[in-house]
Parts: C-alpha cells; sequence; structure tokens
C-alpha cells in the first residue's frame, strides 16, 4: 500500500485511516477523497485530497491513473439505520459505488479493500461464537449490502484475479469524527454526553450484545491485512473481527468505574432495536487470528479510560 486511493475520507474510518497512512507510508502517499471539501479538515488541509462521488466511474478512473495508486481502499457507504430510511438509495450508493471502485481496480491491477460488517447477517444466523462461514441472510437493506458486497469481491478476486480482501467490522467507537446513521452509534453518544451531562438516555435495550471494537484496533487490522501474505488468505471477503461484545449495562458500568455519578436510563427505539435484534451477540474471529494475525489490543475498560481522556481534552 504505498499509494492508496481512499473513498469517504471524512468519514468515522476514513479520517483515522487517511491519518495512520500518512504518517506510515509519507504525506502523499494517500488520495484522500470524499464527495464534500471541508474547509479546515485535517484529512482536506494536511495532504492531497479531491472531491468524488463514487457515482462517478469516470473521475474514479481518471484519479486512480492521475495519482498512480496501487491500492484503493473504499469506505463509502450509507450505514445501518440511514440506510433503512432510504433502502433504494442505500442500494444505488452502496453497490453503484462497490462496483465502480471494483471496476478501478480490475482494469488499473490494483490492491482493493473494502469493509462489510456483522450487519451481513440475519436471524438465521448462529448469534454466539458466530462463525466465519454461516448463513447470511440479513433482513436490513444495508445486510443486503453487505453481503452483495462480499460476493461480488469474491467474484473479482476469482474471476479477475483482483487482489480484493475485507473484514466485517464490528461497532466502531472512535472520538476524532462521529459515526453516522450507524445502529452502534449508541456506544460512541454515551461517551459524549457522559462528559457533557453525565447521564445518557440508551435507544438500545438493556441486554443487547453487539460486538464492538475501538478505532485504533479497526485501523490496525486494515493495514495488517492489507499488508498479509496473499497465500495465507483463504477468506479474503470478508473475515469476522471484533475488539469485543458488550450490552448497555456494561459499558454504562465501565464509564462508571472512572465516572462513578454517571447514570443512564432506557427510550429504546424501534427501529434501532429491531436491526440490533437481528444482528449477532459475538464473533468467532478464529480465521482473521489464523490467516493474518489479527490480534486486538483494547478490552471494554481500556477503551473507556481511553475514550473519556480524550474526550475529555477534545470537548475542554
Ligand atoms: C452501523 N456502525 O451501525 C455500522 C456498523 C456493525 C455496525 O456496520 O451500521
Amino acid at each position: 500500500m504505498k499509494k492508496v486511493l481512499v473513498t469517504g475520507c471524512l468519514g468515522q474510518i476514513g479520517s483515522e485511516l487517511v491519518m495512520r497512512l500518512r504518517k506510515d507510508n509519507g504525506m502523499d502517499s494517500v488520495i484522500a477523497t470524499d464527495i464534500r471539501k471541508v474547509e479546515g479538515n485535517p484529512v482536506v488541509e494536511e495532504g492531497i485530497f479531491e472531491v468524488l462521488d463514487v457515482l462517478d466511474a469516470d473521475k474514479m478512473l481518471d484519479l486512480a491513473k492521475k495519482y498512480e495508486v496501487d491500492t484503493i481502499v473504499h469506505l463509502a457507504s450509507l450505514l445501518s439505520s440511514v440506510a433503512e430510511e432510504k433502502p433504494q438509495v442505500a442500494w444505488h450508493i452502496n453497490m453503484t459505488g462497490l462496483v465502480n471502485a471494483l471496476e478501478v481496480a480490475r482494469e488499473l491491477n490494483l490492491k482493493f479493500f473494502t469493509p462489510s460488517s456483522i450487519g451481513c447477517f440475519g436471524k438465521g444466523t448462529p448469534a454466539d461464537n458466530t462463525p466465519q462461514d454461516t448463513i447470511q441472510r440479513p433482513s436490513t437493506m444495508y445486510g443486503v449490502t453487505k453481503v452483495s458486497g462480499e460476493l461480488l469481491c469474491d467474484y473479482y478476486y476469482t474471476k479477475y484475479g483482483v487482489d480484493t480482501r475485507g473484514v466485517r467490522f464490528p461497532g466502531l467507537i472512535s472520538y476524532e469524527t462521529l459515526p453516522g446513521g450507524g445502529t452502534t452509534d449508541y456506544a460512541v453518544e454515551i461517551y459524549y454526553k457522559a462528559i457533557e451531562k453525565g447521564h445518557y438516555t440508551s435507544p438500545i435495550g438493556k441486554g443487547t450484545y453487539m460486538d464492538m471494537m475501538y478505532m485504533p484496533d479497526a485501523i490496525d487490522a486494515i493495514v495488517k491485512l492489507m499488508n498479509a501474505d496473499p497465500e495465507k488468505l483463504v477468506h479474503r471477503n470478508a473475515f469476522n473481527i471484533s475488539g469485543m461484545s458488550f450490552e448497555p449495562e456494561e459499558i454504562k458500568a465501565s464509564i462508571q468505574k472512572y465516572m462513578p455519578d454517571f447514570d443512564m436510563d432506557y427510550d429504546v427505539s424501534e427501529k434501532l432495536q429491531g436491526i440490533a435484534n437481528s444482528w449477532p451477540n459475538s464473533l468467532d474471529t478464529t480465521c482473521a487470528q489464523e490467516e493474518w494475525g489479527f490480534a486486538p489490543q483494547y478490552d471494554l475498560d481500556a477503551m473507556t479510560k481511553d475514550m473519556l481522556d480524550k474526550l475529555g481534552k477534545k470537548l475542554g
């Protein structure tokens, strides 16, 4: 990954991945792109940035040729909750954007990464210690696009030899850029509200387990997978990965270890709860560990400590 074009760079993952790649490989090693330019944002100001709508296949190809990239990291996507508000738009953006990026990778023989999600599973999937290879019948449009994306990435590998790789991300928690429109966003919001108000009202019900991961582990996973020996990759698209699994009462208790007066109540969102109920409680990540050395560093309390510390500084 010496010269990488990244789509969706102003999003929760993209904004931190761009910083990491610039740090690892040099400020001009990343072509950061997003559908809009945000003046003053470090992603835009500190390196190469181009406005790119992933529905514009010609511009994506032109940029990949102009900068002579060797890798595409395709992150632009609508997330689960917002995708349920406008499912046809979500299908169009998530799938047309993906096909456009895969076609550029095929035409220019580029390495390729795009994330799937625990949202690729559904009610028929074994919920505990969910296997790498199992039933995938999601009930959300987001999940349908993720399963379709996994199959499409496998197809481009087997049919055209494109070096496609991906992971099934759990909910990602970070303090740099807020997530947008996801079902797991509560696990980010709770930290902000803990500091701002000392109280949080959870839209996800008590006892609802979901896989989660701290962003540093997510960024490490992308870099590690993309640098892995391709001969050792069996699953490619897409590896189960997770840092932890918790339910709202457990993240509340973790915050209370550092902020004893923090309290939480519930106002369960029927929509979000319905999506969360269709997802696994915990994933089996053995294949990622064995095939490319996946090894997350943060558990819930270590993440809570770092989140509260960093947000305390960020929110003053
Ligand atoms: C979402 N944060 O909630 C994303 C992610 C596993 C969750 O895919 O839609």
